[in-house]
């Protein structure tokens, strides 16, 4: 694949496409999809977000082997949201991710076609990563101890596959959805120029409401979905879509580091003025939680391991059981100097408190998440409610160096 004028790396594709082809399916859908084994290695995957029965969630047990191939069938049950899918086979995670396997799974329904959104040129997914290139301008992927103790930085930022790139906008309204595809790395998003976001959603779809926003962080494996106005922009100028640095404590790395990700060059045509939704869907309802069953998740990163209740990911061992239907509340505690988004498979959760840290919760956390950030020594309540799929599904830590070293566990739904 090409990285600009001159310049190529080998890269690992769905489709021969960097990152992977954008799927794009209303709620009530079939989804019919094969897999096509063309790497030298097992892979299998998952649609992250996605409310998928067992036999369809990309389970690392469900790996297939060179040239063979896996039949996906199931329906789209989720609402309109940001979702994505990436491998997810035993220890190969975060290689073939790195490598490039990645792509938006995007969800439209009858509510967000009542919204009238920007759409078409106006409505782009944006995948944000981190690469680190050798002298010749290949990716790397070679972790060192401290790599996996912190989740493998690179120092070049691509987006959308290409490094720095840029992105010619009228203006007008845009709608960005936003994932941060990397392996660790935590973007604190910004625009220059004194532009904002209007968040409208995150990882399972709309938002209570928008609000503005001058900052988002984000940690890997979480989205956001956002306008962007462009109207008042001077014509020719540029804006800049930033990681803002951040301190953090713990082992050193580039964590945290400024990072400048891509540019918005202002184009002089004129555009008609769009505008922002005034409210948003209705969010379903919340499952009570009074008197709920508790269950507690300590994530460690002690001597280089990364475990959860002091266990590594064993595939067929069940490290938790939760009921179909019944509502439960889990804590999910870092009891370690690094940070760590929590994911987990098969239902949205909600996120209910957080801390230790930060102490509070963030817009972008309201509403029906899948993965939620954890800095050093944070703890976070999450509501789950497990309605749909009974079967065996995963709870890891998307740093995905981390995910690989066994900090992932199953749990079944029964
Ligand atoms: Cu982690």
């Amino acid at each position: 694949m090409s990285l600009g004028p001159g310049q190529t790396s080998r890269a690992w594709m769905y489709d021969d496409l960097l990152p992977g082809p954008t799927l794009r399916g209303r709620t009530g859908d079939g989804v019919r999809m094969t897999l096509v084994n063309g790497l030298q290695e097992q892979t299998v995957v998952h649609w992250h977000g996605v409310d998928a029965p067992e036999h369809a969630d990309g389970h690392p047990r469900l790996a297939v082997g060179p040239g063979a191939t896996l039949a996906y069938d199931f329906t789209l049950e989720n609402r309109a949201g940001t979702y994505w899918y990436h491998p997810h086979p035993h220890e190969r995670t975060a290689i073939q991710t790195y490598r490039g396997m990645a792509g938006f799974f995007l969800v439209d329904d009858a509510d967000s076609d009542a919204l009238d959104l920007p759409a078409g040129s106006r409505e782009v997914p944006l995948v944000l990563q981190d690469k680190r290139l050798d002298g010749s301008g290949e990716i790397v992927y070679a972790p060192s101890g401290p790599d996996i103790m912190t989740g493998f930085l690179g120092d070049v930022p691509f987006v959308n596959g290409t490094p720095f790139p840029y992105l010619p906008v009228d203006r007008t309204l845009y709608r960005f959805r936003l994932l941060n595809g990397s392996n660790a790395r935590i973007f604190d998003l910004a625009l220059t120029t004194g532009l904002s976001f209007v968040l409208i959603g995150n990882d399972g779809g709309f938002l209570e409401r928008p609000e503005t926003l001058q900052s988002i962080l984000l940690g890997p494996g979480e989205r956001v979905d956002v306008l962007v106005d462009f109207t008042g922009a001077p014509a020719g100028d540029t804006v800049v879509l930033q990681s803002r640095a951040f301190s953090l404590a713990g082992p050193p790395s580039s964590q945290g580091v400024a990072m400048d990700l891509m540019r918005f060059v202002i184009s002089s045509a004129p555009a008609a003025p769009r505008a922002l939704p005034e409210a948003l869907p209705a969010l379903p309802a919340s499952p009570p939680t009074e008197g709920v069953p508790q269950q507690t998740f300590s994530f460690t990163s002690g001597m280089g391991r990364h475990r959860i209740n002091g266990s590594a990911f064993q595939m067929d061992r069940v490290d938790a059981r939760i009921p179909l239907g019944e509502p439960q509340v889990w804590r999910f505690l870092n009891a370690s100097p690094v940070p760590h988004p929590v994911h987990l498979h098969s239902a949205q959760f909600r996120v209910r408190s957080r801390i230790g840290g930060r102490g509070r919760l963030y817009p972008w956390e309201g509403g029906l998440k899948d993965t939620v950030l954890l800095m050093p020594f944070e703890s976070v309540e999450v509501v789950v409610h497990f309605v749909r799929h009974r079967g065996l599904y995963l709870m890891h830590c998307h740093n995905l160096e981390h995910e690989d070293d066994g900090m992932m566990l199953n749990f079944e739904v029964t």
